[in-house]
């Protein structure tokens, strides 16, 4: 039987139904999530996965440092567990990853969770392998499965800092996963991994991003009704940022046309700075980081996204769930989301001459734009919530 929760309180609804499941069924699993609380994709991946499966009756413990950023409001099945680092006047460092640990002993104990979940390599996989053995001492075993995401393979995790603590932790993980084949296939060059890794590509619900752009504030950002050009990221070196303003100007040149900027990061001043130089920063607008991208990437024309590399691009995935195309480039797993020529285009890392080209190319005429928003949409639908959670469900059940 199923009650809506939010009808029975008086609460306001929120964009989705929130439903309070009752537990008639024996299969619902205790789930620990960690993760990122942070803007950063791995963290929204981990906490949209934990409130769909909430929702669908799991018991879901985030472990985190803060709550997670997508975590707002009060949803039915869903728990939270903090994580406290104290500190000392010894500690240049406190040890963060020790006291996960000792906080994933105590949550898995306490509420006897059947899995743990764990997002982003460093340092959630090597604290998971640590809670698992002290528990292990004590006669419970605890299923660790560990989502790589990208930077953690691509970039940190690579570093030799790094290396062989993410290499042994990824290898004593119960079950690997990654968001795409790119990274997956990633994993393997640079790590001695002996076991299978499991794809699970990213998801995005749909339903969230599937809306009628808000007139007002479309008309704030581009008054005279201007083509608008999107870009959201967290503005480190890797997303090239640069280049979102170098395409942007060759755009400006020809089409009437805004920027808007979300979230923020290393990079953004460079890019401030590079967008006075070329002339297009009375055009552009840095609106910081944001929580409601479902109101935000409905009113954007086009996505773009310059990054050296990317695992996946969830922030992608959601603009073309919203009805935007996207112009990007060709690294990593883009071109597993992006199909060149229908829902966007795809150019090589730093060839903004063709990138620009293809962005007047989508934006020059109604027809043509309306053409890739449809298909846009109808692309995004592949990689639909209701059609990834059941793959994580069905990884779980193995462990159980
Ligand atoms: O983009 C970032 O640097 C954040 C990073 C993260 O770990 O939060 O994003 C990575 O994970 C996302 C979710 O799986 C992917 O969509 C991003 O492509 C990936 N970023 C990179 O690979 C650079």
């Amino acid at each position: 039987m199923l009650v809506d929760f939010f009808k029975i309180s008086g609460k306001p609804k929120p964009h989705k139904t929130v439903t309070l499941v009752h537990h008639y069924k024996q299969n619902f699993m205790k789930i620990g999530i960690v993760c990122y609380p942070t803007f950063g994709g791995s963290g929204v991946l981990a906490t949209e996965l934990g409130k769909a499966l909430a929702q669908k009756g799991h018991m879901v413990h985030f472990i985190t440092y803060q709550q997670p950023v997508r975590l707002n409001g009060f949803i039915p099945n869903i728990f939270y567990h903090e994580v406290q680092v104290p500190t000392y006047p010894l500690f240049d460092y406190p040890p963060y990853e020790t006291a996960l640990a000792s906080t994933m002993v105590d949550v898995i104990k306490n509420n006897k969770l059947d899995l743990l979940h764990v997002h982003y390599a460093i340092p959630h996989a090597s604290a998971a392998y640590m809670a698992k053995q002290i528990l292990k001492k004590e006669g419970y075993e605890i299923p660790v499965i560990t989502t790589l995401h990208g930077t953690d393979i691509t970039l940190v995790g690579r570093d030799k800092t790094y290396a062989p603590v993410v290499t042994f932790s990824i290898n004593e993980s119960d079950a690997i996963t990654a968001v795409s084949e790119n990274l997956r296939m990633e994993t393997f060059k640079h790590f001695d991994i002996k076991k299978e890794i499991e794809v699970i590509v990213n998801f995005v619900d749909v339903s969230r991003f599937q809306r009628q752009p808000i007139n007002a504030f479309k008309k704030v950002i581009a008054p005279n009704g201007e083509r608008i050009l999107l870009h959201a990221s967290n503005f480190r070196k890797i997303k090239r940022v640069q280049d979102v303003v170098k395409i942007f100007a060759e755009v400006n040149k020809q089409i009437p046309s805004k920027l808007l900027f979300v979230g923020d990061g290393p990079e953004r001043s460079t890019a401030e700075d590079l967008a006075r130089e070329l002339g297009v920063c009375d055009e552009i607008q840095f609106v910081g980081k944001q929580e409601q991208m479902e109101d935000i990437m409905p009113i954007a024309d086009l996505f773009l996204l310059t990054s050296e590399y990317e695992s996946f691009g969830l922030a992608a995935l959601e603009a073309m769930a919203a009805g935007v195309p996207v112009v990007s480039t060709n690294a990593g797993g883009l071109s597993e989301i992006v199909t060149d020529g229908d829902n966007g285009y795809m150019g090589d890392v730093g060839d903004v001459a063709t990138m620009s080209k293809h962005a007047l190319a989508i934006l020059k005429d109604d027809n043509t734009l309306n053409e890739f928003k449809k298909r846009a949409a109808e692309h995004a639908k592949k990689f639909d919530i209701s059609k990834i959670i059941p793959l994580y469900e069905k990884l779980y059940e193995r462990f159980l």
